[in-house]
């Protein structure tokens, strides 16, 4: 089972399954995490569809056949029918950062109204329609423990450090809050594999419907656009198999931490700072801001000092970085600053704030950090529309007098950091600079 039925899903973890030796031996049966748009349209075509891989020099064009089956959230009826199957073994999820309602310190957040809401919804009546991931996946877990349905494996696929214990605990939170037995029963029977999960796949756009059409004939309502690279990485026990992914590419390792730095750091943290530096530069896309050479400076001097604090060989260190370069400029992938500018409240902390902590304990200036901070908060204190969990809250802090607002927005993201005067001098300068046309 899948939740978070979207492009993501269905460049990455769908693909892996049609490409595994033993994938026609599995189906995937994915739900939606709100608008069921996707799922309509897709179960209109047996949920079939085409994966275009475009490179910068040519495209490649794929049909996919791994998901066996599409349903709306609302239809939360199969969704527990599903999970009390013996047969499923695995759900994977991606439903964002912001998708396991997690507190800074890991726990879930209960106070979250949608989470209070999923709780009391939950306490009524288990079969209750629930919104959010974690009562999602508890509502699931009571509905298996009911029919004794077995061992089953979570494998969280969104950009967080730890992914699998951060979803464990959510999980677990909320069913301690619900039941102690059912906690106890998911402690026994239900394990959460840790992931890194990489392909570049910008939301689709009306261009690719048609191109898809142009090009293969096929009347593909929800086409999918993705990049030739791929990666993904998994440390942990599959409690009821799993189809072979490691023979399409996967890597299955003791620990995930190396490349979950690399990738979070280099990659998403990278991608955080063309998104808000490029916005205030005038560009759109990743490709547009990764030519422009002082986007591009910037860029450098924040792999040199996070690639410091990846635990990998010097040289794969460079192939990696030589290799995103390559991809951020991919000519055949529009992938919108926009699209990646939300939710920077989620993002920041896992993606930049390690490196700056670690730069400045050893006392360096962590100028390569601080800068994607500043780009942030220029962002922040711009009147686009801000896309973030927090929004509100980080909107009014960002207003008015450039230091008093960067050291309230500080301390909204690490209260540390915000005592900090060599970063807030640094963020006040690199907030000029990031200004400049
Ligand atoms: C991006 C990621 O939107 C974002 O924040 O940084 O979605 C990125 O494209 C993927 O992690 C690439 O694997």
């Amino acid at each position: 089972m899948h939740l978070g039925l979207g492009s993501f899903f269905r460049a990455h973890q769908a693909w892996y399954t049609q490409h595994a030796p033993d994938g026609g031996d599995w189906g995937i049966a994915a739900f939606t995490g709100r608008r069921p748009d996707l799922a309509r349209a897709l179960a209109a075509q047996d949920a079939v569809y085409t994966l275009t891989v475009r490179g910068a020099a040519q495209d490649r064009y794929e049909v996919v056949e791994s998901v066996a089956a599409v349903h709306a959230a609302a239809d939360h009826e199969a969704w527990l029918r599903y999970l009390a199957d013996p047969r499923v073994a695995l759900v994977t999820t991606t439903v964002t950062e912001a998708g396991y309602a997690l507190r800074p310190d890991g726990h879930l957040d209960l106070d979250r109204s949608d989470v209070g809401a999923d709780l009391a919804a939950l306490r009524a009546d288990p079969r209750a329609l629930v919104a959010t991931a974690p009562g999602r996946l508890v509502a699931g877990l009571a509905a298996r423990r009911r029919s004794d349905a077995g061992p089953l494996s979570l494998v969280p696929c969104d950009n967080l450090p730890g992914n699998g214990a951060a979803v464990a605990r959510a999980v677990l939170d909320l069913a301690e809050a619900l039941d102690p037995a059912l906690a106890a029963w998911a402690a026994a029977h239900v394990t959460a594999v840790t992931t890194m999960v990489d392909r570049i796949t910008p939301e689709p756009t009306a261009e690719d419907v048609a191109r898809v059409r142009a090009v293969t004939g096929a009347l593909d309502a929800a086409p999918v656009t993705t990049e030739p690279f791929s990666e993904w990485v998994m440390a942990g026990t599959f409690a009821a198999g799993r189809p072979a992914w490691e023979a399409a590419g996967a890597l299955v390792v003791p620990d995930v931490e190396p490349y979950e730095r690399r990738k979070l750091w280099l990659l998403n943290g990278a991608h955080s700072l063309l998104a808000y530096a490029g916005l205030a530069r005038g560009h759109g896309t990743v490709a547009e801001a990764i030519a422009d050479e002082t986007c591009r400076g910037w860029v450098e001097q924040w792999w040199d000092e996070a690639s410091a604090h990846v635990p990998l060989p010097a040289a794969d260190v460079a192939a990696y970085r030589a290799a995103l370069l390559e991809r951020f400029a991919n000519p055949s992938i529009r992938h919108r600053l926009d699209q990646i500018a939300a939710d920077g409240s989620l993002k920041l902390p896992v993606r930049v704030l390690p490196t700056l902590r670690a730069e400045r304990a050893r006392g360096g200036l962590a100028a390569g950090a601080s800068r994607v901070v500043a780009a942030w908060i220029h962002h922040l204190r711009g009147d686009a529309p801000l896309r973030d969990p927090d929004g509100e809250r980080l909107r009014v802090a960002a207003s008015g007098p450039t230091a008093p607002a960067v050291r309230r927005v500080l301390a909204l993201l690490d209260p540390e950091v915000a005592q900090d005067e060599t970063v807030l001098a640094a963020v006040l300068a690199q907030i000029e600079e990031v200004a400049r046309p």
